[in-house]
C-alpha cells in the first residue's frame, strides 16, 4: 500500500508546503476555505451545474459535469486564488528571478502569473476513470523542468477513493517524458469539503471514477506562469464589469499585469488601463473599448 499524499492545514508554514511540493508534486490542505466560503461558491455556482449538460467527449468525461468562466459567474473566488498557501506557493516555485543583461546593466527579472484555466467539475455515478495526463501538456515544454503550473483542486463535496477524488502519482513531476503514468502507482485524493489539493503541472494525475450514488464536486483553479497563454483565455471569458468586481490583487492574476521585462502592454501602459471608465480613458487619449 502506498502513502498518501503529505496533508496539512490552514496554519502550515508556507516553507513546509513549498518543500513537499518539490518533493511530491502535490500535497493536501485539509481546511482551504470554511464553510462560509463554500456556502457562497455553491450558491453562484451550483445552479450552473444544474442547468448544464455532460461533456461531450470521452476525455472530459460523459459522466461528468464541467462549467468554466469562474470569475465572470462568481465574484466570490479572491478568498480561494489569494489563500496564502495556494498563491504563496504559486508565488514561490514560479516566480524565479531571470537575469539578463540590457546595455550594460545587469538586471533581474521576476515573471508575473495569471490565471490559467478555471473550472468546476463535477463527477456523476458511472463515470470511470479519466486518463492520467500532466497539464502543463499544453506548455508543450519538456520535463522534468521549472514549473509551469501551480493548480488548485478545491473540494466542493467530500473527495474519496470510492467517488472519484482525484487521483495523482506523487514525484511523477520528477520524471522525464518517456516514462508513461500506471494507475496502479496513482493514488486517490482524500479530502473533506472545503479542503484543497494543490499540485503542479507536470505531476500525473486525473480524476477517479465515481462508484457511489452520490455525485464528487471540485472547483479547480490554475495559476500559470505570466510568459505563456492562458488555457482558458480570462479576456474573453470574463467581462469587464465582472473584472471589476474583484481587488486589484485579482484583476492582476487574471492577466491586467504585465509580465516583465514587458509582455502584455496595451498603449505602452499596464493592460490594466483598459479597466478605467470611459471618461479617463477618453481623456487620456486611449481607445476606448
Ligand atoms: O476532476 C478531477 O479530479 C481532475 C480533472 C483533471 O485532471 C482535468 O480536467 O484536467
Ligand atoms: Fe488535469
Amino acid at each position: 500500500m502506498m502513502a498518501g499524499l503529505t496533508r496539512l492545514t490552514s496554519g502550515a508554514a508556507l516553507d513546509d508546503l513549498v518543500a513537499v511540493l518539490e518533493r511530491d508534486g502535490a500535497a493536501i490542505v485539509e481546511d482551504l476555505v470554511g464553510a462560509d466560503v463554500l456556502a457562497g461558491l455553491w450558491a453562484d455556482l451550483g445552479p450552473c451545474l444544474e442547468s448544464g449538460d455532460f461533456s461531450g467527449n470521452w476525455y472530459d468525461g460523459l459522466r461528468t459535469r464541467r462549467v468554466s468562466s469562474l470569475f465572470a459567474r462568481t465574484s466570490r473566488l479572491t478568498p480561494v486564488v489569494t489563500h496564502p498557501l495556494y498563491l504563496g506557493a504559486a508565488r514561490a516555485l514560479m516566480q524565479k528571478p531571470v537575469t539578463m543583461w540590457i546595455g550594460r546593466a545587469r538586471q533581474e527579472m521576476v515573471p508575473s502569473i495569471q490565471v490559467s484555466t478555471t473550472q468546476l467539475i463535477q463527477i456523476h455515478k458511472g463515470q470511470g476513470k479519466m486518463p492520467l495526463h500532466r497539464d502543463d501538456a499544453l506548455h508543450l515544454r519538456p520535463h522534468p523542468g521549472p514549473t509551469t503550473r501551480v493548480q488548485l483542486m478545491l473540494a466542493m463535496s467530500e473527495f474519496t477513493a470510492a467517488n472519484g477524488g482525484t487521483l495523482v502519482i506523487p514525484g511523477s513531476h520528477h520524471w522525464d517524458d518517456e516514462r508513461a503514468p500506471k494507475s496502479a502507482e496513482a493514488i486517490p485524493t482524500e479530502l473533506p469539503p472545503g479542503g484543497g489539493l494543490i499540485w503542479v503541472g507536470g505531476v500525473y494525475h486525473g480524476g477517479g471514477s465515481n462508484d457511489t450514488d452520490r455525485p464528487r464536486t471540485g472547483l479547480t483553479i490554475a495559476l500559470d506562469l505570466g510568459n505563456l497563454r492562458q488555457e482558458e483565455n480570462q479576456y474573453l471569458a470574463v467581462p469587464k464589469e465582472k473584472v471589476l468586481a474583484y481587488p486589484e490583487e485579482v484583476r492582476r492574476l487574471l492577466g491586467y499585469d504585465r509580465c516583465p521585462p514587458g509582455l502584455g502592454w496595451v498603449e505602452m501602459n499596464d493592460p490594466d488601463i483598459v479597466l478605467a471608465d470611459d471618461a479617463t480613458i477618453r481623456e487620456a487619449g486611449l481607445v476606448t473599448r
